[in-house]
């Protein structure tokens, strides 16, 4: 395993780091006593970097509190002067694009390339959001009674609650946040507690774009907390949708206990995403989408490819070449420029790692690479891994589990009939994808017996999506779309206006009252 950066940095000089960018960003680094109820790590040396102090209940109150009141002024704000703050965040998230990046590579460990992708995932969706704030479009239809106009008009929802998750810890909120706030919406937001700072900074700059736009402070709301904290936001009947991203688990807790008080939830849960490669696949191009969506981001996107289900002709040719660039692949120091995977986010992670590549091997799997802990010594709270292939025997029970660690489990088929029942026999339903020149093939995949997934891909890997499209999958995933297309319509409420112009009252369906 390469090793691009044999010296880690140490936790002090990171602290310093992370002080500095948030700084920068016009936020106070949460500095402070050395006690606190949450405290906030860096996966890069495993150190702790600061306490933070936990919502309380009463603190949570105040914010849903502070929200829904800002929202009975913002909801009749036109929408395109909404879209003003929204474009005004676009440009601050810009011009401290480098900070914000820093801060996703400190907290989440992401290398800095992926931390700027990031970033740059919350700058386009501010683009896209700025365009819809004057294309919240309604639909007018034909009334079956003269003198009579029928339409549906959005307005805006109220108090949107969004849980995000530490593997992209700004990219998801942004998604919810600059698309809710063009709808009229106001935000409270609760990061994860491995994720606070960005956070805090990006809480920082949109204040800002507020003042800077004249638009209210109180549209958005940051609580830095705990489980209690999300359970609180998730019962609470001021919050009109939680929009929650995180673990299968998460997700079947909340969605019963948002639907008991009928609010409305959006869901962006787990993953367990199938790459089909097909006898006629490039494979040049099959080994880079492959490697970058199994081993990226240390495989820990809701995205990540986990299941490769490879034609038999070509699968030991195949698994041979994704063994020799796992081989290659810089494993360390996510700053460091050479670094392709950085760390876990924790030891959680990596227990969870080791649990299931021993499963695998019990069920009959061959580990055919990696697993092995990795610079241990010189940061013992760190968890550096080398990400694994096992070749399966069959889709066992582990297989069909979501692990958040770089494992690629490989599956083999005969027919393509095959591949596409083993592809579809898990119970998550998020990202897809075909490696295949047959466009035959490419194109059952995409049919609607082919794949069962929010998103499927052909030619590229599973992870990378980009916002244009609507983001979310099927099944466990949770049935929630985020991000592009006309995911926006769940953020505002839809009226039905029928308006008569005459000077009758025919009934509708023909009627016949006094
Ligand atoms: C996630 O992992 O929760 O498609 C989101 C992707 C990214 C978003 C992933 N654009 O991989």
């Amino acid at each position: 395993m390469t090793d691009p950066h044999p010296t880690l940095p140490d936790t002090d000089s990171l602290r310093v780091l992370a002080a500095q960018r948030l700084n920068r960003c016009g936020a106070q680094p949460p500095i402070g006593g050395d006690s606190g109820d949450l405290v906030c790590r860096t996966p890069i040396t495993g150190g702790r970097m600061f306490f933070l102090p936990c919502a309380g209940a009463e603190q949570v109150e105040a914010a849903v509190s502070a929200a829904h009141a800002t929202f009975t002024g913002w909801r009749t704000t036109p929408a395109p002067q909404r879209g003003r703050l929204v474009k005004r965040l676009g440009e601050l998230l810009t011009e401290y694009r480098e900070d914000l990046a820093d801060l996703v590579t400190l907290e989440a460990g992401k290398i800095r390339s992926e931390a700027l992708g990031e970033v740059q995932e919350m700058i386009d969706i501010c683009d896209l959001a700025v365009g819809l704030s004057r294309q919240l479009y309604g639909r007018t239809m034909p009334s079956e009674r003269p003198g009579h106009r029928l339409a549906e008009y959005w307005h805006p929802l109220g108090v949107v609650a969004v849980v995000s998750a530490f593997n992209f810890p700004v990219a998801v909120w942004a998604w919810n946040t600059a698309v809710a706030l063009v709808c009229g919406d106001t935000v409270v937001w609760k990061p994860s507690e491995l994720t606070p700072l960005t956070a805090v900074a990006c809480d920082a700059l949109l204040a800002r774009a507020a003042a800077d736009t004249g638009a209210p402070s109180g549209v958005h709301q940051l609580v830095l907390g705990d489980r209690a904290t999300g359970e609180q936001l998730v019962d609470d009947a001021r919050v009109a949708l939680v929009s929650a991203t995180g673990s299968v688990r998460m997700g079947r807790e909340v969605a019963p206990r948002v639907a008991a008080r009928f609010g409305r939830c959006l869901l962006e849960l787990g993953g367990n995403n199938g790459a089909v490669v097909a006898p006629s696949a490039d494979l040049d191009l099959a080994v880079r989408g492959i490697v970058f969506s199994a081993a990226g981001t240390a495989g820990q996107r809701c995205t990540t490819l986990r299941r490769l289900i490879v034609h038999e002709d070509i699968a030991d040719r195949l698994v041979d070449r994704i063994v020799r660039a796992y081989h290659r692949l810089p494993v360390g120091d996510p700053f460091a420029a050479a670094t392709l995977v950085g760390p876990l986010i924790n030891a959680r992670a990596h227990e969870a790692m080791a649990k299931a590549l021993d499963r695998a091997q019990a069920d009959g799997g061959k580990l055919l690479t990696g697993g092995e802990p990795l610079l241990r010594d010189q940061a013992p709270q760190a968890r550096y891994v080398a990400p694994a292939v096992v070749r399966m025997p069959a889709q066992t029970a582990i297989v069909r589990t979501e692990t958040f660690a770089p494992i690629l489990y490989v599956l083999t088929y005969r027919t393509f009939e095959e591949a596409i029942a083993l592809h579809n026999d898990v119970p998550q339903g998020l990202s897809s994808s075909i490696f295949t020149s047959d466009q035959r093939e490419a194109e059952r995949f995409l049919a609607a017996d082919g794949s069962d997934c929010g998103i499927a891909n052909v030619n590229i890997g599973t992870s990378g999506a980009e916002i244009g499209g609507a983001f979310g999958g099927e099944k466990a995933t949770g049935g929630g779309r985020e991000s592009g297309s006309d995911a926006w319509r769940v953020y505002m409420r839809r009226a039905t206006h029928t308006v008569n112009y005459s000077a009758e009252l025919p009934l509708a369906q023909g009627v016949d009252f006094l």
